[in-house]
């Protein structure tokens, strides 16, 4: 322990928003740790690792009390912290409320000691708070080890199997514990060959990773193929409905079970971009789901079934199929028929994880059907954490997002199911490519438990837990994160409409790279205007599939957001926005002040020179340098390509190429 934040291991490993220092004010302070459980373990193991001193007999004189006790009456998993008696308490109904109570009070700082510490019930708003990590065993040979991973490799596998060396699993867990993430997706969702195989003879990999996790309160689920009767079951079809296939799952589950008595379930991705599913049998996808409901049931499993269904096989020239149509149209006369442990797994948009995209209309329908919410941290669409983007913003609007008007509940309130997210991390030495990217980590946990904080709060914790309390450092990296989701949106694909990335790898522009294309992407920009129609008078009908109000917001030129227009629309150039903007000016201008935004963050960056640890300086140096370059070509991609479809030159008169 050095007591100075900027010492950080030396690279190999950063320790993220726990370094030994995040637990200073403990030191030299007493604990007791009180009541049963095997979490209560892993606390006592945390107090010491913090160089607490245990107070024996009772511990009532310590300075923090930490107790599991059904007296707590807090909600599973909660915790209360007071302050009374020149002590710290934290009280819990059950153990893994006492874990999540002790990083409370690591996070508090210096302030869990003082007098004038109010007492605050914490309760998770969602009792499934899971991140699913797209990790392959083997590495695939176009999407690599980890799919859409931008910090190097698995941290579970290497050379095509699991890694001898769990510590850094280990590690890991422990980050999750601290931001209150309780499920672990192991495997990608699209199950390759050699990772179907987990299910069968890889089950010890499975329950050797399941070890590391429970001691953090943290359970484990693996993708599974549907085709998986056959691929590792020898059956001849998988036919949800076929006896044979109905026992195989059952078995299938059964095995698990013994393996890891506390397994979490199944995460699947049927029909969905070559993924095998039951429409190869006529069946649907509630069909599909059931079965594996039916067979993880008596384990108290549970199926997280995805709603990403849609054509990617699509005829770019037939304007009436829909992709954002497609979830809905699927899975809304399902609604009502899955079994009690399904789970309906949908993305936070109708598309793809874009920078900006109105909230999935499937998750208001479904009514009688449990919805979790997925969101991406890795950054696919948003920078491939090369760009510095802090998507804490983005999430928190989506999480208020109202489906049913202004005064009903908002989405977070909306989705019984829980929330999910893609990870993040690999084996980096950063575990998140760029460093600030773990910043996303960390505020996707901390708003899966509560998806009322506030972004700029949670940034500030993040901050202070990793880099200390240098106010210069704070406001230097605030200064570059703040606003850096707006500003990614600024240079990239305009008002809503998405795409224009670099086919395959997603990175980088390419305005017209998937416009031609089947996977149902577009933006239909010709001579005289840009945007996709989907409403009901004249378009898809996508606008129709949302509850009032957001029908008629939606439908109207008058009342879409301006941010939306594009996804909503197809308006000419010329078109003025509420903002009083032409769209064409308004992308001439995003693009520009864009790209100067992110010189500006260069210079910010470079003030935290000698401030935070030099390999975070370095790291970051590089980064923003790319990131630089690659917004200055994503705003002459963009500024070029509408200035030569339109003809309209920019009203500030400057040269766009
Ligand atoms: O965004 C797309 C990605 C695919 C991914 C898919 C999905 C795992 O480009 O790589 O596949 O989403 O969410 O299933």
């Amino acid at each position: 322990m050095t007591g100075d934040p900027r010492e950080v291991a030396p690279i190999g490993e950063h320790p993220m928003w726990l370094p030994d220092a995040a637990t200073a004010h403990l030191r030299g302070r007493t604990v007791a740790v009180r009541g049963a459980g095997r979490l209560l373990e892993t606390v006592r193991g945390e107090a010491s690792r913090a160089g607490m001193v245990f107070e024996e007999a009772g511990g009532d004189g310590a300075d923090l009390v930490i107790e599991a006790t059904t007296d707590a009456a807090t909600a599973p998993e909660g915790f209360e912290v007071s302050r009374a008696g020149g002590a710290t308490r934290v009280r819990a109904t059950t153990d893994s409320g006492a874990l999540y109570g002790w990083f409370h009070v690591v996070r508090l700082g210096a302030t869990a000691f003082d007098d004038t510490l109010p007492t605050a019930r914490h309760e998770p708003q969602h009792a499934m708070r899971m991140l699913d990590h797209w990790d392959n065993v083997d590495v695939h040979p176009v999407m690599g080890q980890v799919e859409r991973g931008y910090a190097g490799g698995s941290i579970f596998f290497a050379d095509g199997r699991l890694r001898d060396d769990l510590s850094r699993v280990e590690r890991y867990a422990r980050l999750l514990a601290s931001i209150g993430i309780n499920r672990v997706g192991l495997n990608n969702v699209n199950v390759h060959a050699r990772e179907a195989r987990l299910l069968t003879d890889g089950l010890g990999i499975v329950a050797r990773l399941a070890d590391v996790y429970r001691p953090w309160g943290i359970r484990v689920h693996l993708s599974a193929s549907f085709a998986a009767p056959i691929t590792v079951g020898g059956l001849a079809t998988a036919d949800p409905l076929d006896p044979d296939v109905i026992e195989w799952w059952a078995d299938a589950a059964a095995r698990v079970y013994r393996e890891i008595p506390d397994f979490g379930g199944f995460v699947v991705k049927a029909d969905s971009e070559g993924q095998p599913g039951p429409f190869a049998y006529g069946r649907d996808h509630a069909d599909g789901a059931n079965v594996l409901a039916r067979a993880l049931a008596p384990h108290d499993g549970i199926v997280h079934w995805r709603a990403f269904v849609y054509n990617h096989r699509q005829d770019w020239r037939d304007r009436s199929t829909d992709r954002a149509r497609a979830a809905y149209d699927h899975f809304t006369p399902l609604d009502g028929r899955f079994h009690e442990n399904v789970v309906l797994q949908v993305k936070h948009g109708p598309m793809d994880f874009q920078v900006r995209e109105p909230v999935s209309p499937v998750i208001p329908a479904m009514r009688e059907t449990a919805v979790a919410l997925e969101l991406q941290v890795t950054q696919e669409y948003t920078g491939q954490q090369r760009h510095a983007v802090y998507l804490a913003p983005w999430w928190r609007e989506i999480l208020d997002f109202p489906p049913f008007g202004d005064g009903g509940p908002s989405l977070a309130e909306t989705v019984r199911g829980g929330i999910v997210a893609v990870s993040n991390v690999g084996d980096d030495p950063f575990w998140t490519g760029h460093p600030l990217a773990q910043a996303n980590l960390y505020a996707y946990g901390r708003l899966a438990w509560d998806a009322g904080l506030d972004p700029g709060a949670i940034l500030d914790e993040w901050i202070a837990l990793t880099f200390g309390d240098d106010e210069d450092v704070r406001r230097g990296i605030r200064s570059v994160l703040d606003d850096s989701w707006l500003t990614y949106e600024a240079y990239t694909a305009p008002l809503g409409v998405g795409f224009m990335v670099t086919p395959g790898s997603h990175y980088g522009p390419s305005v017209d790279g998937y416009e031609y294309s089947p996977w149902g992407t577009y933006h239909f920009a010709d001579r005289d205007g840009v945007g996709v129609d989907r409403t009901v008078a004249a378009g898809t009908g996508f606008a129709g599939q949302y509850p009032s109000p957001w029908r008629e917001t939606y439908e109207s030129l008058e009342t879409v957001p301006d941010e939306l227009l594009l996804f909503f629309h197809h308006v000419p150039y010329e078109h003025v926005l509420r903002n009083g903007k032409t769209v064409i000016q308004h992308i001439y201008d995003t693009h520009i002040d864009g790209a100067d935004a992110v010189d500006r963050k260069v210079a910010e960056w470079d003030e935290l020179e000698g401030r935070v640890p030099a390999d975070v300086f370095a790291r970051g140096r590089d980064l923003l340098a790319e990131q630089q370059r690659s917004a200055r070509e994503w705003r002459d991609h963009v500024c070029t390509y509408f200035w030569r479809k339109s003809g309209v030159p920019d009203a500030g008169d400057r040269v766009i190429p």
